[in-house]
């Protein structure tokens, strides 16, 4: 019986291609690690999950094992086969090539390499810093010790806070003794705890014959505050600042911006408070806190804090906003 040998080859090319299809990964268990960390701040940093048993090779292994038999069922001995990556009309090529045995059979081994069209390359995660926070969430990509900036109120905007010194003697409810606008930048690391703030303070008004001051309580202990800078703190003597710049005496941590609204706009007087009156643009205090460790979001506490005046130089005189209490060293609220 003769056969048309042109459309048993095409077979065998269509048992091929479903032998590639048909080739699959490996299936695993994943793992994961931790390992410790030797940046500062940083506890630990935990390792990609990777299967343990992934196969990383860029090519399969695809065993043969196909006989050519005619319609009768009868082997097809000793005829030469070839072995395409895809049809020859569509430009394949040939990856095996073998004489059948005497019962029709070819047995071997193909290595295809895997195929990269049409499939999309994986992002491979970078950081620089390599204090596990990859450098489109890393707000500092080359410093391992801070990793996120997030702003109070927002990066746009200001607070205000406006207080009234003859509280709370009624005839003078005017509450623009000392108008404050603020802003808080906290930098924390990649577990998400403090190791910076930034402060800024905007002067905006003082319609007080006072002299004024501006302070702000935190509720962590000053011991966990390394440094303040930016204080301005004139000659009279108000308050006492300390060799890291809190102030001295207070069981929490207190910064003073300014203990005289006045002169630390250089003048004397009201300002920005009525028509005709002195005017200045806003200035804007800078302020920088350092810590002595990381600290988690809970101890840092929320804008605005505990902001209060200290009236007319007096301190033991302040005032509060609505809510918060006096800072624990007996100072009372007026
Ligand atoms: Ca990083
Ligand atoms: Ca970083």
């Amino acid at each position: 019986m003769k056969y048309p040998l042109s459309k048993l080859f095409r077979l065998v090319r269509l048992t091929a291609c479903i032998l590639v299809l048909f080739s699959s990964c490996n299936k695993s268990d994943s793992v994961s690690s931790t390992q410790g960390s030797d940046h500062p701040g940083i506890d630990s940093l935990v390792s990609m999950d990777a299967p343990a048993s992934f196969n990383y090779e860029t090519f399969r292994e695809v065993a043969l094992d196909v006989t050519l038999l005619a319609p009768d069922n009868t082997p097809i001995a000793n005829v030469p086969v070839s072995f395409l990556n895809k049809s020859k009309e569509m430009g394949g090529t040939v990856l095996y090539k073998s004489l059948t045995d005497e019962n029709g059979k070819i047995s071997g081994t193909l290595k295809i390499a895997i195929s990269r069209v049409e499939v999309n390359p994986i992002d491979v995660p970078v950081d620089t810093d390599h204090d596990g926070v990859n450098d489109v969430y890393d707000d500092f990509p080359t410093d391992p010790t801070r990793a996120y900036l997030n702003y109070y109120p927002s990066a746009a905007t200001m607070g205000t806070v406006a207080f009234e010194d003859y509280w709370p003697f009624s005839g003078d409810y005017d509450m623009n003794d000392l108008v404050v606008d603020y802003r808080y930048a906290v930098v924390s690391n990649a577990i998400n705890k403090v190791v910076e703030m930034k402060a800024k303070y905007g002067l905006k008004a003082a319609g007080a014959s006072y002299k004024n001051g501006f302070g702000i309580e935190f509720p962590f202990a000053p011991s966990l505050v390394s440094s303040v800078t930016g204080s301005l703190v004139s000659s009279n003597h108000v308050v006492t600042l300390g060799s890291n710049g809190c102030e001295t005496g207070q069981s929490k941590a207190v910064i003073i911006p300014f203990d005289d609204a006045a002169a630390a706009m250089n003048t004397t007087g009201l300002f920005n408070t009525y028509t005709g009156g002195q005017y200045f643009t806003r200035d804007t205090i800078s302020m920088n806190i350092g810590f002595t460790r990381a600290l988690t979001q809970t101890e840092l506490g929320t804008a605005p804090f505990n902001p209060f005046i200290i009236i007319n130089g007096v301190r033991g005189r302040e005032a509060h906003l609505a809510g918060y209490t006096y800072q624990q060293s007996g100072y009372k609220i007026f």
